[in-house]
């Protein structure tokens, strides 16, 4: 079997590949985090909008830790498989809009090169929650976390994100070129301006008058993104080559659904990427709210309650009667801490995320949601619940998500197997735990406390005590019982 490239472009079957020629396009985003769900989604959107109007918007794509990515694209010219899944069958398409992928560990020159490069209008980001090192109380740089600190000793060869953009910037500025637009897709609340606070916290440290320059002429602009896109695996590969009659080495797989919703604040234009289903909004943070507390935070609750009573998908979690029944006790009360939405209907929006959630063709490992925890829960569960406390609503959904964290937490599942927990704040959240020694209150009283976690409003009061009783309950009934119990 042949393996994608440009050349087997015509071999591939009717609608498969894009809808353009790749090679007539130039590069104008660089993208940081290559990761399966750019590839997804930002990627895709882009590969719609290059067919539908053209423009040099391809995209350069920076992998921050493997070079795994970079090596199976150069081969295959940037191309990649992406399959789409749902309840009409699997739908495979070629995208064509990433120009290469480039590994930048250990090599910052391979990504500083094209960031001072004027050909570069747009640097996009999805490098994961704990990978920017921003202290969210300031927004500002968090010179405690590595990459900042190793950045901030050394400016110039920088390895992490706002390191990279800073310097970035910096060449532009020095070689008297326009900066580029920097736009966040992560799922952080307000993530233009929490961005924004980090890279200007970050400049502040080492050139004031470059931050100053970043702060008058940079644009920022926050997104909200959302394709839930599972890790792809030798299945993915295998599918793709029986739907595409090539091989691809790195083929991907998501759901049908996609969105993206985007503040139009683009210094140097962009690519037309509401022909690829993106909506351009003044203001993002409503959109945001509403997915990272309905969709992230059912998500968590899931992933946490899901994975200790013994479910490894997302699927078969939705699948289990009672655990649905709080996925979707959860998402109602999330909606409910949320303003209305004009055209947008929230319950028929939770309806449409359970039957995602519920996807048979949708393999989502609740492991893979699991991580990142203290990163995670502050805007999907902490936010909603001090909100829905202010309203006099209930906090019970809240709480029992934070306690199903608190179990996970604990590092072993109820047979006694062990699991790596994946948390930046892993060694922290560990001594918490010995120190808690298998009690309830002392555990969601010390993780909760963590520092810079959890809003004041919610320590000490009625959802601690809560949280708290409902961990006492999975520890003494199991977790089966306990979601069970809930469920009634
Ligand atoms: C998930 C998200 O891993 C997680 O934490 O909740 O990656 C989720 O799948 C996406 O935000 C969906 O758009």
């Amino acid at each position: 079997m042949n393996r994608l490239s440009r050349s087997a472009l015509a071999q591939l079957p009717q609608g498969v590949a894009p809808g353009y020629d790749p090679a007539a396009h130039g590069v104008g985003i660089l993208h940081l985090g290559a990761g399966a769900f750019h590839r997804a989604h930002q990627a895709a959107i882009t590969d719609t909008a290059l067919a539908a109007s053209g423009g040099d918007w391809r995209i350069a794509g920076v992998s921050l830790r493997s070079a795994d990515l970079a090596k199976a694209l150069a081969p295959q010219d940037g191309l990649f498989t992406l399959i789409e899944r749902g309840a009409e069958g699997d739908r495979a398409r070629v995208i064509g809009a990433i120009d290469r992928v480039i590994a930048a560990r250990g090599a910052p020159e391979a990504v500083l090169g094209p960031m001072a490069d004027p050909a570069i209008r747009i640097v996009t980001l999805t490098v994961t929650e704990k990978a920017y090192g921003i202290d969210r109380s300031g927004p500002d740089a968090d010179p405690a976390h590595p990459d900042v600190a190793a950045d901030l000793d050394s400016p110039t060869a920088p390895r992490g994100v706002l390191g990279l953009l800073v310097e970035g910037l910096r060449r532009r500025r020095a070689a008297g070129h326009v900066p580029f637009t920097v736009l966040c897709c992560d799922n952080l609340p307000e993530n233009g301006a929490m961005l924004r606070g980090g890279v200007l916290g970050f400049a502040r440290r080492i050139d004031p008058g470059l931050a100053d320059w970043i702060a008058a002429e940079v644009a920022f602009p926050s997104s909200m993104v959302d394709r839930i896109t599972p890790a792809a695996t030798d299945a993915t590969l295998t599918l793709a080559a029986r739907l595409t009659g090539v091989e691809d080495a790195a083929a991907i797989e998501t759901e049908p659904f996609c969105q993206w919703v985007i503040e139009d604040r683009f210094a140097q234009g962009r690519p037309d990427w509401a022909a690829g289903g993106a909506i351009f909004v003044d203001d993002v943070a409503p959109y945001e709210r509403m997915k990272l507390r309905m969709l992230n935070g059912a998500h968590s609750l899931i992933a946490y309650a899901g994975f200790i009573a013994g479910h490894a998908l997302v699927r078969g979690a939705m699948a289990d009667p009672a655990l649905s029944v709080l996925a979707r006790r959860h998402i109602a009360a999330a909606a409910a801490t949320l303003d209305p939405l004009p055209g947008i209907d929230l319950d028929a929006y939770g309806d449409e995320l359970a039957a995602r959630f519920a996807n048979p063709a949708i393999a989502h490992e609740t492991y893979q949601i699991a991580m990142d925890g203290s990163q995670k829960l502050p805007q999907r569960i902490f936010a909603p619940a001090c909100d829905a406390q202010r309203a006099g609503q209930d906090l019970r959904p809240f709480a029992f998500a934070t306690a199903a964290w608190a179990r996970y937490c604990m590092g072993r599942c109820e047979a006694g197997a062990h699991y790596a927990l994946r948390d930046p704040r892993e060694a922290e959240i560990a001594a918490v735990v010995e120190a808690a020694g298998g009690d309830a209150q002392a555990l969601v009283v010390g993780l909760l406390r963590l520092p810079g976690l959890t809003p004041e409003a919610l320590l000490g009061g009625t959802f601690e005590a809560q949280a708290a009783r409902i961990l006492r309950d999975m520890l003494a009934r199991g977790m089966v019982a306990a979601i069970a119990g809930e469920a009634v």
